[in-house]
């Protein structure tokens, strides 16, 4: 048998309705693509509860479930789906900690957020939720599958 191809890792990141609403998309954007990463899929979604519900099941038994579903669907999210390597990891720390308070100075959430109810940027906890959540927001039709034509800086 040949060698097996590997598809390259995933992240799915996501600007919350605070960091559209303050006009942090591109910023955000930025950093992702500053970084190295590549963008597979982008969109501008006002998303249902059904799938904010299923996006945050993990955490349907905590007190802040009903306003954290409340938060997402108050108002359009901007939907990526980042690729390269180790990019769950690196974007993770790109993010920074879920309370912003925590959040190192550089980092999304340390540069821009104070409340952990109100942390503009999700970004995938593992390379199996990176592809479980990209399927869910983005469905089959939604990620682009492209290289960039020059990457030496890259590799
Ligand atoms: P995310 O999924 O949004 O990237 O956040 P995370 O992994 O850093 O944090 P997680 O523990 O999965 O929590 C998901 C989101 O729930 C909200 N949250 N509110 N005490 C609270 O009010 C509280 N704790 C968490 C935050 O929006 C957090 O990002």
């Amino acid at each position: 048998a040949g060698p097996v191809a590997v598809r390259a890792e995933i992240s799915y990141v996501m600007i919350k309705p605070d960091g559209v609403q303050r006009g942090l998309v591109g910023e955000i954007i930025s950093r992702f693509e500053r970084k190295g990463f590549q963008l597979k899929g982008l969109k501008l979604f006002q998303c249902t509860k059904d799938i904010a519900e299923e996006h945050y099941k993990d955490l349907a038994s905590k007190p802040f479930f009903p306003a954290l579903v409340e938060y997402i669907l108050s108002g359009p999210v901007v939907c990526m789906v980042w690729e390269g390597e180790g990019v769950v990891k690196s974007a993770r720390k790109l993010i920074g900690a879920t309370n912003p308070l925590e959040s190192e100075p550089g980092t999304i959430r340390g540069d821009f957020a104070v409340k952990v109810g109100r942390n503009v940027v999700h970004g995938s906890d593992s390379v199996e939720n990176g592809e479980r959540e990209t399927a869910l927001w983005f469905g089959k039709d939604g990620v682009v599958a492209w290289e960039p034509t020059i990457k030496p800086w890259l590799v």
